[in-house]
């Protein structure tokens, strides 16, 4: 065994706390040794070739409170999307069955609020309960959750909760100040007691360094117990919000984050996320090779765009990639 892996297998086995340092001497390896690293550990806990498929729909789009300087849904931010108040069920349980129809297995649920108050949760759960019904997976990703109402969605049949921490604790509050990176891992909290699955991840791209990269991964890591699924959002520059102008990360950089994600959440789901429709065929297999095995599937994230199921359907083929569920 030589170093790094030794250190990997005590963490494991003593579960012990990812230090930032050891995080970001996987950043610092030289590619290829991170990639083999990557896909050996990847291999140790899945098939290689399978992705898991989540779709995404808005059910409550824009005029948000909070200043998430990355969101194009933030009411103080003139970035052209409409308003839309809670879609009807019908539109919903409509999303979920072309979901379910195109070979997606987890429909995910995004509302643009702060947090749901109880009004506002009631009709979510239905939704949840119906989406359940039809035989795929649910996620809701509806802001801070309060005492209580992770209960309430779990009985009404919810899988997975998205909640993510979005970046490291020091960079945070460049990015965001109307909610504390502890108001995040208190509502994380409350997902777990409730006993739902936990999704959560972050985006990178949005001007952090390395080593708060790496921070951004050892918190994620250290959750305990780690994540189900952690989605690696590449920041989506969208006009009229203060991020627009980011310089643009190396996307061998992105790669090389799927792959320390790999190895420091070796059991997780690790999604590739936004971002990928500005990515190349070349940089998405890479991801893969790198141990992501989900992704967002369908035209569109929330309220920009994501590779449509036709270009999917082609890129998975190309690479023998078969999505969860689907016959060999
Ligand atoms: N409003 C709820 C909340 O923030 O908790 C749920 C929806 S929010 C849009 C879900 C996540 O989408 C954010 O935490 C962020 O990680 C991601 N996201 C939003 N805008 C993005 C962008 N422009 N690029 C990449 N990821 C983005
Ligand atoms: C996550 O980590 N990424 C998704 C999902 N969880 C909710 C959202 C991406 C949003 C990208 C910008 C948009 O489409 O509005
Ligand atoms: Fe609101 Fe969520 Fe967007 Fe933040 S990320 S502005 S909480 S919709």
């Amino acid at each position: 065994m030589n170093d790094m892996t030794q250190a990997a297998a005590l963490i494991e086995s003593a579960n012990e706390k990812w230090r930032v340092a050891e995080v970001e001497a996987l950043f610092a390896l030289p590619f290829n040794d991170l990639m083999f690293r990557a896909q050996s550990v990847h291999r140790e806990h899945f098939d290689p070739n399978t992705v898991q498929l989540s779709t995404l729909l808005s059910i409550k789009t824009g005029g948000c409170s909070e200043d998430c300087g990355y969101c194009p849904q933030a009411a103080r931010y003139d970035t052209g999307v409409e308003n839309q108040g809670l879609l009807e069920m019908n539109a919903v349980l409509d999303a979920a069955r072309a979901a379910k129809a195109a070979g997606a297995t987890r429909f995910c649920m995004g509302a643009a609020w702060r947090g749901p108050k109880q009004r506002d949760l009631d009709p979510v759960l239905d939704m949840v309960r119906e989406v359940k019904a039809l035989g795929l997976e649910t996620c809701a990703t509806l802001g801070m959750l309060k005492d209580g109402q992770a209960e309430q969605l779990k009985d009404a049949g919810l899988d997975y909760y998205n909640h993510n921490l979005d970046t490291a604790p020091e960079f945070y509050g460049e990015v965001i100040t109307t909610r504390a990176y502890q108001d995040r891992l208190d509502t994380l909290d409350r997902v777990r007691g409730a006993d739902l699955h936990v999704c959560c991840g972050g985006i990178v791209g949005m001007g952090e360094s390395r080593t708060q990269r790496a921070g951004l991964i050892a918190q994620l890591a250290n959750l305990d117990p780690q994540p189900e699924s952690v989605p690696i959002n590449m920041l989506v520059q969208v006009e009229g919000t203060p991020l627009q102008d980011t310089e643009a990360l190396d996307p061998l950089e992105f790669v090389r984050t799927i792959a320390v994600a790999r190895i420091a959440l070796s059991k997780s789901y690790v999604r590739l996320s936004a971002g990928r429709q500005e990515m190349s065929e070349a940089i998405q297999a890479l991801c893969f090779l790198a141990g992501a095995n989900s992704i967002f599937y369908g035209e569109k994230l929330l309220t920009t765009g994501n590779p449509d199921v036709a270009r999917d359907r082609n890129l998975l083929n190309k690479l023998g990639i078969r999505p969860q569920g689907e016959a060999h």
